[in-house]
């Protein structure tokens, strides 16, 4: 079966602690302090991996830690940093706290999130030494890595989603261009789960998902295809499967555009996505019905394949379009991440002081002290966990003026959004490099351009 969910617990490494020593040698009964500092501990982080196409991983093995840092050592010998796990996990993954609270949303290709820092090391007995205090008989013991338990999520990804009435004929069509195997009958709600297939065409692959069928009022609860919209949110091409065979339930137009008001009820991108119309089971259809609907659907703009999935026919012709479409669809889709790579630079920014001290959920942050050669500017931050929300009049403005895939035009944004103090701002709300920054319908993640962490 398909895994889209699990909740596995993760722990950083424990920093190594501090030694106490004194140095002793044969003339030299006491020598100074000489214990050294424990290594810090490994750190747990998530990185996106194009071969993964499920959690199923998850399923097997649940705990997860990283190498604990080693204790400091006599003659000032620093302990070794514990390695730092890497977990990885396909792309599409969203990463919750316990609290359901969003933590990373993990879609772009060697993105990589950190989701517990390891326990910095002990300081040993020499860094307390002092003129005052010259034999410190103490060491400070190593801080305890981080432990967490956390939701992790994954929209399928599938490049192509099928939809269509019950009883269409999708699981069909995917059992005969894939090695998928849905159930199929002669009944509506065959299928109760998505089911995904990989479809091969000369060199290319792509992802294709079954989900149950769809009927009216399903973008509100419907049936049984609401909970499975979220599998193809973020597919680039839709089958729309129609049973020209049946002319019961109304004409085949008459529920072609039935699903697509249910599309578009549950989300307006998903109605915008490139649609290919599959006319099944002709085998069983008048072929004065068949011709007509790929009449008036082709004079709508649609290409229109008609199949009868169990002999073949018509197949090949619609998988090779699909195959086709999704290579110019991959151009886009490119663009529209590019977008996603932001990276604001603080560097030579003025901190402003906030109302409140660290960023804490829901917390509203506003500067009172502008940096200097800043412009005042209507926006607010919002902090919930490691995600920042800049809202107001002014953002909304500038947003509506940028165009992300133009340079210039993002320069100026970074430069606008520097100069107006919200970079200031985002970092005395406590913002940590690799935190998600949104802004409208922008989303980024956090890189000051200075890497001075203070570690
Ligand atoms: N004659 C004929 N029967 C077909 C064709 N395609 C599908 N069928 C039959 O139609 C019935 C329904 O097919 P499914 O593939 O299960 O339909 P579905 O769209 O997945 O249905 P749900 O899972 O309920 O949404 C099955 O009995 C299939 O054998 C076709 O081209 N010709
Ligand atoms: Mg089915």
């Amino acid at each position: 079966m398909f895994v889209d969910r699990a909740t596995i617990s993760v722990k950083a490494g424990d920093g190594g602690n501090g030694c106490v020593s004194f140095y002793r040698a044969k003339y030299l009964p006491n020598g100074g302090p000489d214990g050294g500092s424990g290594g810090a501990g490994g750190d747990i982080w998530f990185i996106v991996d194009n071969n993964l196409r499920t959690l199923s991983d998850f399923r097997y093995k649940r705990k997860y830690s990283a190498e604990n840092g080693s204790d400091g050592a006599k003659a000032n010998q620093t302990g070794a940093s514990g390695q730092s796990l890497e977990i990885r996990v396909p792309p599409g993954t969203m990463i919750r706290g316990e609290d359901g609270v969003l933590l990373a949303d993990l879609n772009r290709v060697g993105q990589r999130f950190l989701a517990a820092r390891g326990g910095r090391g002990g300081r040993g007995n020499r860094t307390y030494a002092t003129a005052t205090r010259q034999a410190p008989g103490f060491a400070q013991p190593g801080e305890k890595g981080t432990r967490l338990n956390l939701k992790l999520e994954l929209k399928l990804l599938a490049d192509v989603g099928l939809v269509g009435l019950p009883n269409a004929g999708k699981s069909t069509l995917l059992s005969v261009i894939s090695a998928a195997r849905p159930k199929i009958a002669d009944y509506p709600f065959t299928t109760l789960t998505p089911q995904l297939g990989i479809v091969t065409v000369g060199q290319t692959a792509f992802v294709v998902a079954d989900i149950p069928g769809l009927i009216e009022n399903a973008s509100v609860g419907a049936g049984l295809g609401h909970d499975f919209l979220r599998h193809i949110e973020r597919t680039r091409l839709l089958v729309h499967l129609l049973d020209v065979s049946d002319m019961t339930d109304g004409s085949p137009e008459d529920n072609f555009d039935l699903i697509n008001r249910e599309l578009e009820r549950y989300d307006v991108n998903l109605s915008m996505r490139p649609q290919l119309v599959a006319l099944t089971k002709i085998d069983l259809a008048e072929p004065t019905a068949v011709a007509e609907t790929i009449l008036n659907l082709t004079e709508r703009g649609y290409e229109v394949f008609p199949i009868c999935a169990p002999t073949l026919t018509g197949v090949a012709a619609l998988v090779e379009r699909m195959a086709g479409l999704l290579a110019e669809i991959e151009v886009d889709l490119a663009a529209a991440l590019a977008r996603d790579r932001v990276v604001i630079d603080s560097s030579g920014v003025t901190i402003g002081r906030s109302t409140a001290g660290q960023g804490r959920p829901g917390q509203i942050h506003r500067l009172t002290t502008l940096p200097e050669g800043s412009v005042a500017a209507d926006f607010e931050i919002e902090v919930n966990g490691d995600e920042y929300e800049i809202t107001g009049s002014w953002i909304e403005e500038l947003l509506a003026r940028i165009n992300f895939r133009d340079t210039d035009s993002f320069r100026f944004f970074q430069r606008q959004i520097k100069q107006h103090g919200v970079v200031a701002a985002l970092e005395a709300a406590g913002i940590k490099p690799g935190n998600t920054v949104s802004a409208g319908d922008l989303l980024f993640d956090y890189y000051p351009d200075d890497d001075s962490r203070d570690e």
